[in-house]
């Protein structure tokens, strides 16, 4: 008889080395609630070690502690754009309540004065298209064109500062209350996600140490937040939501989505918020 399956016993052993990991991580977990960073899997922390407070984790009502290595720790800013927050920009054109998407704005800029000058690298994100809508479905932009009365992507409202959603124009870029610092990485998206037409991934294996930790911040929670939040895991990232660092076009979407994060004892990652991120990096004295 052929054996077909010659390749299991180095199948079986690496199995049982890594689930020896997830044992001795269960165990630990089971006596401080924390999920530690690992050593085994990245090597010894380069920054220094902080533990923030999430909540209903791993069930609503529960409380457990993300354990960061500052040194491989991101912190993403995503799509903080006047297109998505602003007076005449692409969700204000839509006819959409701005004070909703604009309600982190002062939670992510204290983090960012709290991390800044650490070992915490800032990535932001932009979303936007060629100024010939080359990268754009057509679906897209019909879509944007129907909702917005004739006014869609590529066009410019009355009183408009710009072409919506195009690289290049005032309405396109980050807000000034956020904007980034020299040495802050901003990577531009033609996507709601960003692991695809983006250079996202390629710019996070670039950073050294390469991040394996996600603060992930910005707009809209149930759109680009949320598609982010799920590449980013499904690469294996660890991924930290702060609730009032991010905002939807609706507030029962912006709940629905934080909701759906904490399923499964975290299907997507882990939430928290500014006060309790603020409150472990400063407690680990990082500056
Ligand atoms: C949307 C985004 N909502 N940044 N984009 O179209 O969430």
């Amino acid at each position: 008889m052929v054996q077909i399956r010659t390749y299991e016993p180095f199948m079986t052993k690496a199995r049982d080395d890594r689930l020896k990991k997830v044992e001795e991580a269960y165990e630990q977990f089971k006596k401080d609630r924390t999920f530690h960073f690992p050593t085994w899997l990245y090597g010894e922390p380069l920054g220094k070690l902080f533990k923030v407070e999430v909540e209903d984790c791993p069930r609503f009502g529960d409380t457990a502690w993300l354990e960061f290595d500052s040194a491989r720790t991101a912190f993403l800013v995503i799509d903080m754009q006047i297109d998505f927050c602003g007076k005449k920009g692409y969700v204000d054109v839509m006819g959409y309540d701005l004070s909703l998407t604009a309600a982190p704005i002062k939670p992510i800029r204290a983090c960012l004065d709290a991390i800044r000058g650490t070992d915490i690298k800032v990535i932001y994100t932009r979303e936007g298209h060629l100024p010939d809508l080359s990268d754009c479905p057509f679906n897209k932009i019909l879509r944007s064109k129907i909702i917005g009365n004739g006014v869609g992507i590529g066009d410019t409202p009355p009183g408009g500062l710009g072409r919506l959603l195009i690289r290049g124009e005032r309405n396109w870029d980050i807000i000034e209350e956020l904007y980034p610092m020299p040495g802050e990485y901003v990577v531009d998206k033609a996507s709601k996600g960003a692991f695809h037409q983006s250079t996202m991934l390629q710019q996070l294996l670039n950073i050294f140490p390469p991040p394996t930790h996600l603060v992930i911040t910005g707009i809209t929670t149930d759109v680009c937040v949320h598609t982010i939040m799920r590449e980013a895991n499904d690469f294996g990232y660890w991924c930290l939501l702060l609730k009032d660092c991010t905002g939807a076009t609706d507030y029962g979407n912006y709940e629905a989505a934080i909701k759906q994060i904490k399923m499964q004892g975290g299907v997507f990652g882990w939430v928290s918020d500014s006060k309790r991120f603020i409150e472990a990096v400063k407690g680990a004295g990082l500056k």
